[in-house]
């Protein structure tokens, strides 16, 4: 007597005719057995002899675990950082591919949770797929017990203290956060036995490269860290490539250029420009203070990283891999783009920290099709007194700065076929877009005697 079931579960072969019909019947009421005392109570209640009965109750419960694996087939993925850009973007995206999503948020006094309220689920709601629990990654019994409850297919590991320059004021913590925060997490997956079942996707960074000793970087690029964070973030490159090579983890690194998108941080250099623009344009604000605007950096869309790191925790071996867009650009010539979006030709004049930027020229009919007419003759004012509208403050200058970051994205390309599909002028495009909505907005509210945010940090 023989019987194959296949992988799928979807066809079941017998050169035992009777079984053969037993088992095809089975197949057709497996969604129904719901435990395994349901399949008992089936099996006696089709009149076979005591043989084929043990038989089949041994095939029945081997469908039935196969059922069972069935039913929680969907991919659970668990993402460190969630409440961050990246983590809201991938959840969004590990979702849509039918993924059950578990994030690790910070608890803090006030919610911290705006960029996924969009696709919270109530904890009382029956099913949900996705899923956040308290935790932070300077607590090793915490992660550990999170992922132990988890147990998840794929980690992505996003969460950090991720700004540069605030690296160099908490450098201790940001070491504990960024560095043995990754520690934690490989060695959770190693004592908890998942060494074989959960994937390991380690958020790195360009900013390795530091002082850059080649142009463009590349996976082979030596790295060469000029900040807190950047070693911090050394030291987790290198340990998951150990855990990788010392225990054949599935840990991969994703060396990310720099992205941006309308949920960027207020303090990163893009949306400080995009949002001090739209509110300057709108009459609610007069200078930009920026600190360098000579560095360069290789800018891409958010949406489009995170789908290269769903694509390296894809691929059957662990690798590494640079995620870019191969373009370089001034932060003096981010500035300019995001004025010309709006119908604003800016213009820089001085030198170090006596550079200022002014509007050279205005398109008047860009500027009311994007801004509305209500703010056009203050700016009319702007250009004909030739008021800056950007200003230097060292207060921006890093300790250690970097210079220029430019990828070479090509091993993504062959091998994850990974291609972005945003440019640098349509990202430019999409955060000017949201900018200008949400000032408009808090524009009117302050119209209306409402206290607004104030983003001039
Ligand atoms: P982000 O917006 O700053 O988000 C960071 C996330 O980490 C937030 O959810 C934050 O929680 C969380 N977090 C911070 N410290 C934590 C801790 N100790 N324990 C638990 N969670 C903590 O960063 P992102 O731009 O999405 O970047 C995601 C990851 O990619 C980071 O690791 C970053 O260093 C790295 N990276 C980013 C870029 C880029 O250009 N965006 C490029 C290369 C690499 P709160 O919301 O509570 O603050
Ligand atoms: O926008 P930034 O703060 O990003 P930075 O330092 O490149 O770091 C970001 O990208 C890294 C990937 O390379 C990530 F790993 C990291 O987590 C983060 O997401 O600064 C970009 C450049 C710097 O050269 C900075 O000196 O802009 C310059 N800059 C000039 N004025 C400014 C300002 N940066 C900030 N944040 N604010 C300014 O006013």
């Amino acid at each position: 007597m023989c019987l194959i079931v296949s992988d799928d579960n979807k066809s079941c072969l017998t050169r035992d005719a009777h079984l053969s019909k037993i088992c095809l019947e089975i197949l057709t009421h497996l969604t129904y057995f719901n435990n395994q005392a349901q399949i008992y109570y089936f099996l006696n209640g089709i009149g076979i002899n005591r043989l084929v009965k043990l038989v089949s109750l041994f095939w029945l419960n081997v469908l039935y675990l196969q059922k069972l694996k069935l039913c929680s087939m969907k991919k659970r993925a668990l993402i460190t950082g969630v409440t961050g850009q990246d983590g809201a973007y991938l959840s969004e995206y590990l979702l849509s591919k039918n993924y059950e999503v578990h994030g690790i948020k910070r608890r803090a006094s006030s919610f911290n949770t705006e960029r996924i309220d969009h696709i919270y689920q109530d904890p009382h709601m029956q099913d949900r797929d996705f899923i956040l629990h308290y935790g932070d990654l300077t607590d090793s019994m915490n992660i550990t017990s999170v992922i132990q409850e988890v147990q998840p297919d794929e980690i992505y590991n996003l969460a950090a203290m991720s700004h540069v320059k605030v690296s160099f004021d908490t450098p201790e913590y940001t070491a504990n956060a960024d560095g043995l925060g990754t520690l934690r997490i490989l060695e959770a997956v190693r004592l908890l036995g998942l060494t074989r079942k959960t994937r390991i996707y380690q958020a790195s960074t360009s900013e390795l490269y530091g002082l850059v000793q080649e142009i463009p970087q590349s996976e082979r690029t030596p790295f060469y860290p000029r900040s807190p964070y950047a070693v911090a973030k050394l030291y987790g490159y290198w340990i998951t490539v150990n855990y990788r090579e010392a225990y054949g983890m599935h840990a991969s690194n994703g060396i990310l250029f720099n992205h941006e998108s309308p949920i960027r941080g207020e303090t990163f250099v893009t949306r400080k420009i995009t949002m001090a623009l739209s509110r300057i344009a709108l009459g609610m604000q007069d200078l930009l203070y920026l600190g360098n605007m000579s560095s360069r950096r290789d800018w891409g869309h958010a949406k489009d990283y995170i789908r290269a790191m769903h694509l390296i925790l894809q691929q059957e071996k662990p690798d590494d891999y640079v995620i870019a867009t191969g373009v370089t650009t001034s932060i003096r010539d981010f500035v300019r783009m995001a004025g010309t979006y709006i119908g604003l030709e800016v213009s820089f004049e001085g030198t170090g920290p006596e550079e200022k930027g002014y509007i050279s020229d205005l398109d008047e009919k860009v500027f009311t099709s994007r801004i509305g007419e209500a703010s056009l003759e203050l700016v009319r004012e702007k250009v004909q007194r030739h008021k800056a509208i950007v200003a230097v403050d060292p207060q921006y200058f890093r300790p250690t700065e970097v210079d220029l970051l430019q990828g070479n994205p090509e091993k993504a390309r062959k091998v994850l076929g990974w291609q972005p599909e945003y440019d640098l002028s349509a990202l430019v495009a999409d955060m000017m877009e949201s900018d200008i909505l949400l000032m408009k907005k808090e524009h009117f509210l302050q119209e209306g005697g409402y206290r607004i945010k104030s983003y001039l940090e």
